[in-house]
C-alpha cells in the first residue's frame, strides 16, 4: 500500500520508508533525460514505478543538473499538462519538482500533493502563500548558488551546521507565510552547491538535520559523486552507490528517498528493515 500524505509527514516518527520515484518529463536530466519526454512514455514510466513499490511520484519537467538553464512556467506546463492527470490517478501521492508558483498551482490543480521546491520558497515570493492557501505539503531543499553556476568552487567551514541552519531559516520563513512546520520535508540538497565531501559529510550527518523535527528526504540516486568510488561514468551504472547511501541515510534518520531505481530500492529497504528487525533464535 502507498503511502498516505499523514503517513508522509509522519514518517520521522514512525520510521516508515518512504520511496519516491523520479519521473523526468525533460529533454536534458542528467541520468534519464529524454527517456520520458512524451506523455505516453511519461505515463507508463510513472504507472511502472507505482507498481514496483513507489509510495511518491516527483514530477520534474526542468532540469536542474549542474550547468542548467531554467525554463519558463509556460514551457514547464506545456510539457506536464498531459502527463500529470493521468499520474495523479495512479494511487501515489503525488509531488511536483519546480520552484515556480504557476507551475505548482497548476500541479496542485491536477491532484499533486507536495511541492518539491529546490530553491526552498527562495525563487518565487508567491509559493510559500501558495503552499499556505492550499493546505499543500513542502519539500524545502538547501542549494548553494543557481544550477548554472553551483559547482563552481563551492565552499563551506561547516557544511552540516551551514545547511541545518539554512534549513531552520527556510522552515522560521515558511511559518512566517503561513504554512505550518506540519507540512514540512526538508532535503540537504545533495549535488546542489556541493562537492563529494561535502555531499559525504552530509550523508554522514544526516541525524543533526532529523533534529530539525521534519522528514528528512535525501536524492543521492545515481548521482556523480556516487559514481566516483566504482568509476561508473554512467549515471545508469550507479545502483549500487545509490542503494549503499540510501540504507545509510535511513540509519541516520531519513526517511524519505528520491530514486530513479524503485524496485531496487523497495527490495533493499525491506531486507535492511528485515535484517534490523531479526529476532533472537
Ligand atoms: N535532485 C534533483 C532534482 N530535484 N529535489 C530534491 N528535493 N532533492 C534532490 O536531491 C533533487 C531534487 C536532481 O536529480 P534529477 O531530477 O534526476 O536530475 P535533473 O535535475 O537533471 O532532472
Amino acid at each position: 500500500m502507498s503511502a498516505t500524505l499523514e503517513d508522509i509527514l509522519h514518517s520521522h516518527r514512525t520510521g516508515r520508508a518512504v520511496v519516491v520515484g523520479i519521473l523526468n518529463v525533460t529533454p536534458d536530466s542528467f541520468s534519464d533525460g529524454g527517456q520520458f519526454l512524451s506523455p505516453p512514455q511519461a505515463v507508463a514510466r510513472a504507472k511502472a514505478m507505482v507498481a514496483e513499490g513507489a509510495d511518491v511520484i516527483d514530477v520534474g519537467a526542468e532540469s536542474t543538473r549542474p550547468g542548467s538553464d531554467r525554463l519558463g512556467p509556460a514551457e514547464q506546463i506545456a510539457r506536464l499538462q498531459d502527463v500529470l492527470p493521468a499520474v495523479a490517478g495512479l494511487g501515489a501521492a503525488v509531488s511536483i519538482d519546480t520552484t515556480s508558483a504557476q507551475v505548482a498551482a497548476f500541479a496542485l490543480d491536477c491532484g499533486a500533493a507536495i511541492l518539491n521546491d529546490i530553491s526552498a520558497g527562495r525563487d518565487d515570493p508567491a509559493m510559500f502563500a501558495l503552499a499556505a492557501r492550499r493546505g499543500a505539503a513542502m519539500v524545502l531543499m538547501h542549494m548553494a548558488g543557481q544550477p548554472k553556476t553551483m559547482q563552481i568552487e563551492p565552499h563551506y567551514d561547516d557544511v552540516v551546521v551551514e545547511v541545518r541552519a539554512f534549513l531552520a531559516e527556510r522552515i522560521a520563513a515558511a511559518g512566517a507565510a503561513g504554512v505550518p512546520a506540519e507540512r514540512l520535508i526538508v532535503d540537504p540538497g545533495l549535488g546542489f552547491g556541493k562537492r563529494t565531501e561535502h555531499n559525504l559529510a552530509l550523508l554522514a550527518g544526516l541525524d543533526k538535520l532529523a533534529e530539525l523535527g521534519r522528514p528528512v528526504m535525501v536524492g543521492a540516486s545515481r548521482k556523480r559523486f556516487i559514481g566516483q568510488w566504482t568509476g561508473a561514468s554512467a549515471p545508469a551504472d550507479r545502483l549500487g552507490g545509490s542503494l549503499a547511501a540510501c540504507l545509510l541515510a535511513r540509519r541516520r534518520g531519513a526517511t524519505l528517498f528520491r530514486v530513479h531505481d524503485v524496485a531496487a530500492t523497495v527490495g533493499a529497504l525491506k531486507t535492511a528493515a528485515a535484517i534490523e528487525n531479526a529476532q533472537k533464535v
